[in-house]
């Protein structure tokens, strides 16, 4: 869904203007011809550009949202190192994504708004799934983030700047929502008490990942943080190629990343899904998934982080449905939203994804 769509001609054109005056500071090739909004995002703007020139690349534009990224510098370096170790891999398999520099040298830069802009290459002829469709496609997808997390194994984790502290950390997230409904800055604690009520209610259990971490069992590794199943692409014939979105590459456990995955693969609804009967754990879609994640991967783990990697999907979905819930509860402050109990709808669908996790844990254990 393309989230940039300015109604006025007008300033449509002065954006594109001012986009093709921004692209002249970087390394591109070629003629800018057609440049559009793109991806589904909730948090950076993406535009592509289309090259006018046969045999030059297309690029992918981005505005980094500087409100949830204060620290670009540190977090385009993270980028560069991760993605620079990738492609010394032998795996001609996958791509990684390549930045293109500005013609100074710098991996992005800032205009005279205040807004930071950084460019890609394209990558041509890949897709991605908001809602994935087959067990094949879910397969492949857990194949390209196990292949991640396991060339990403011999990159000493603990230089990676952390770019958003604590951002899987449960306790703490827990803590942000129970101050937004002290706070109840929006009105709207009393609209929200059923899921306020059952989120409390089962954080013990999904702290449990985290204080394994605290109490030193579980290895920090170099994990992705959000591998939201529309952050892998596939090929053509649904092989999976490239990692995308490595904003978040920081230190972090691997039920980070296998958790992520789950909660949007498991189930063939999106991430915002209304009809809560939709929302169902298919067994098949999370066999595929560990069967793909851990064909690579499985070597390199722990029997402990193997142990855990079911409850994982669940502690996803939760902290996910929390930090959606307590968006809606500060007056969307945070999150893109498309309409005005868009958080609401997405807390609804991830807590109830959360639950409906837990109930099948014996079942995906018997999986891993
Ligand atoms: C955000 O921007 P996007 O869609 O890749 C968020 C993730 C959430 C995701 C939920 C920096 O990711 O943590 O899982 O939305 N990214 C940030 O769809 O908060
Ligand atoms: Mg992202």
């Amino acid at each position: 869904m393309p989230y940039f769509a300015p109604k006025l001609h007008s300033s449509m054109l002065k954006m594109a203007l001012d986009i093709e005056q921004l692209l002249t500071h970087f390394e591109i090739s070629g003629a800018i011809g057609n440049i559009q909004g793109f991806g589904s995002g909730h948090i950076n703007d993406t535009f592509k550009i289309t090259n006018a020139s046969p045999g030059e690349p297309d690029y992918l534009l981005q505005r980094i949202n500087h409100k949830v990224f204060p620290h670009v510098g540190p977090m385009m370096d993270n980028i560069l190192r991760v993605t620079e170790h990738l492609k010394k891999k032998e795996n001609p398999e996958y791509h990684s994504m390549t930045i293109v520099p500005t013609r100074t040298g710098d991996l992005f830069i800032r205009d005279d708004n205040g807004s930071y802009w950084r460019v890609y290459i394209f990558l041509e002829k890949l897709v991605s799934y908001d809602v994935v469709e087959t067990s094949e496609q879910i397969y492949e997808g857990g194949k390209a983030f196990g292949t991640f997390l396991r060339d990403l194994s011999d990159f000493p984790a603990e230089t990676l700047f952390p770019t958003l502290p604590n951002f899987h950390h449960v306790p703490m997230r827990v803590r942000n929502l129970e101050r937004a409904v002290k706070d109840d800055k929006a009105g709207r604690v009393l609209q929200a008490n059923h899921l306020i009520r059952f989120a409390l209610e089962v954080a013990d259990e999904m702290c449990r990942i985290q204080a394994l971490g605290d109490q030193h069992q579980l290895p920090l590794r170099v994990t992705h943080n959000d591998t939201k199943f529309n952050n892998v692409m596939l090929d053509r014939n649904g092989k999976g190629r490239c990692v995308i979105d490595l904003d978040t590459v920081m230190p972090g456990y691997v039920h980070f990343d296998f958790g992520d995955a789950v909660r949007t693969s498991v189930s063939s609804a999106p991430e915002d899904e209304t009809d809560l009967e939709k929302i169902q754990v298919d067994l098949d879609r999370f066999e595929a998934f560990a069967r793909g994640y851990l064909e690579p991967s499985r070597d390199i783990l722990s029997p402990l982080e193997l142990e855990y990697l079911p409850l994982s999907g669940a502690m996803l979905a939760y902290i996910m449905g929390i930090r959606f819930l307590t968006d809606f509860l500060m007056g969307d402050v945070y999150y893109k939203i498309h309409s005005p109990e868009h958080n609401l709808q997405r807390a609804t669908a991830q807590l109830d994804l959360t639950q409906k996790i837990l109930n099948r844990i014996p079942d995906l254990k018997r999986m891993i």
